[in-house]
């Protein structure tokens, strides 16, 4: 059996069935992050505040998770997954689907229409890229609700980005047609958001698990661990679902906790990556298992992240840092080094770059950081420790090869072939002797010994 609304049981029915609430929001990004984070959220503020803030999910591209869940009329299992075991539930927060490629009339018609009050966007950080589909499809879909008059609405980016809401007012400023600019500037709200929760991509185990717990397939499922938070700016001119009563923390400056967020967790994410896909390590849990990687991780925290930035009131870096390294040490995950290494030109500036910038600036050498990007720069090269290949998965792949290409396969020429990537380290680092030379020393390290020989010297 698979799942869908006729096949609902006591046990499997979600807070909300899809089509009791109508539309309020809509969503880009079907991806595993969205059905494991935003949707519970809102799912749990309607069945606790009411509201109807129903969500149509846009899938950008693809079209297979869209095709899944609409063959479960929207359903889909969320399983948290914990050293103890794991706890499966539907969530019914989807009220409809739509693919962006083949109906972008539709999507527009919809921002269009008054109903509909709340955006929210998960498209990764390289999906506001310029001339990238997602925002280009927003300013059509923006100007159409401008001449329809149909009032405000908030746009919510749920992306790993500094400064997000205003970075995605930015985007939109750029491209929406001049006749909407002023419209835009009095009616639309960009909040800001820190999102937290670590979500692996499915596998057919994950399936498979989801499966046994609900009694039927469900193609859509998603595992995450069972820690979630979601700090959010408190500006919404259409109204918003009750978020708060879903756990969600209202705020008016979200940015200390994004900062937090990107650099304690994202960042040290980034290292355990790098320096677990090196070693052939399968997974986060794996790479931190490392003998020496976990004191290396706090070291990194306490002495290079921790300096780095003021915390939000009440929060302690190295405390944050730690619960953070509890957390990715979760056995029951299975979160593949490989997939956190994706895209890391785009990953790298906001969650490694600005600890460095912001030492540097202070006058120090954040030592642990740079190896992090070391790690990352023997990564792109393309081989393991054990010379078995790496996977380059990248939108700067092409530009990364061609200027390794290029120099020669020495650790400064390679240090300064990648340093050069002027979208990923601004000349204020690379131009830095003190970053360059410790580059250099960890490449070379790591060139020579091996991810392992130099974790277990260094700490
Ligand atoms: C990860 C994030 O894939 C990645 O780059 O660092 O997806 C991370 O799991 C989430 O941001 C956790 O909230």
């Amino acid at each position: 059996m698979r799942l869908g609304l006729a096949a609902l049981t006591d046990a499997t029915r979600p807070l909300i069935t899809p089509g009791d609430a109508g539309t309020g929001i809509v969503h880009f990004g079907l991806g595993a992050f969205h059905r494991a984070h935003q949707a519970v959220y809102t799912e749990e503020a309607m069945a606790k505040g009411g509201g109807d803030w129903g969500t149509v999910g846009v899938a950008p591209h693809s079209t297979g998770v869209l095709d899944a869940l609409r063959a479960q009329d929207g359903l889909f299992s969320v399983t948290s997954l914990s050293a103890d075991g794991s706890e499966t539930r539907v969530v019914g927060a989807l009220s409809g689907l739509l693919h962006a490629h083949s109906q972008p009339d539709e999507v527009v018609a919809l921002i269009a229409s008054a109903a509909v009050r709340v955006v929210t966007l998960t498209i990764t950080e390289k999906g506001y890229a310029q001339g990238a589909a997602v925002p280009a499809l927003l300013a059509r879909a923006l100007h159409a609700r401008c001449r329809a008059d149909a009032g405000p609405i908030a746009l919510v980016t749920c992306d790993n980005l500094p400064s997000n809401g205003r970075y995605l007012r930015a985007v939109m400023e750029r491209i929406v047609d001049p006749g909407a600019r002023e419209w835009l500037a009095a009616q639309v709200s960009f909040p800001g958001t820190m999102v937290d929760r670590i979500v692996p991509a499915a596998t057919p185990e994950s399936l498979a698990l989801a499966a046994a717990n609900l009694g039927m397939d469900d193609l859509a499922a998603v595992s995450a661990e069972p820690y979630r938070q979601w700090v959010i700016e408190d500006a919404f001119p259409g109204g918003r679902p009750a978020w708060e009563l879903a756990g969600a923390v209202m705020t008016d400056d979200a940015r200390p906790w994004e900062r937090l967020k990107l650099r304690s967790l994202n960042g040290v994410h980034s290292a355990l990556a790098y320096l677990g896909a090196l070693a052939g390590r399968e997974t986060i849990a794996d790479a931190l298992a490392i003998p020496g990687m976990r004191e290396l991780m706090s070291r990194l925290i306490a002495e290079d992240i921790a300096p780095s930035l003021t915390p939000p009131e009440g929060v302690t870096v190295t405390e944050y840092g730690e619960s953070v390294l509890g957390r990715f040490a979760n056995p029951a995950m299975g979160h593949r080094t490989v997939q956190v290494a994706m895209d890391g030109s785009q990953k790298l500036p906001q969650r490694v770059l600005h600890t460095i910038q912001d030492r540097r600036a202070a006058g120090a050498v954040p030592t642990w950081a740079l190896l992090v990007v070391a790690a990352w720069m023997r990564f792109v090269q393309g081989s393991a420790d054990d010379g078995r290949p790496l996977l380059l998965d990248d939108p700067l792949a092409g530009r990364i090869r061609a200027r390794l290409a290029d120099g020669g396969s020495t650790p400064e020429a390679v240090v300064d072939s990648l340093l050069g990537l002027r979208e990923v380290f601004p000349a204020e680092l690379a131009e830095d002797d003190a970053v360059r030379a410790g580059l250099v020393k960890w490449l070379a390290t790591l060139d020579k010994h091996g991810v392992e020989a130099t974790v277990a010297g260094a700490v």
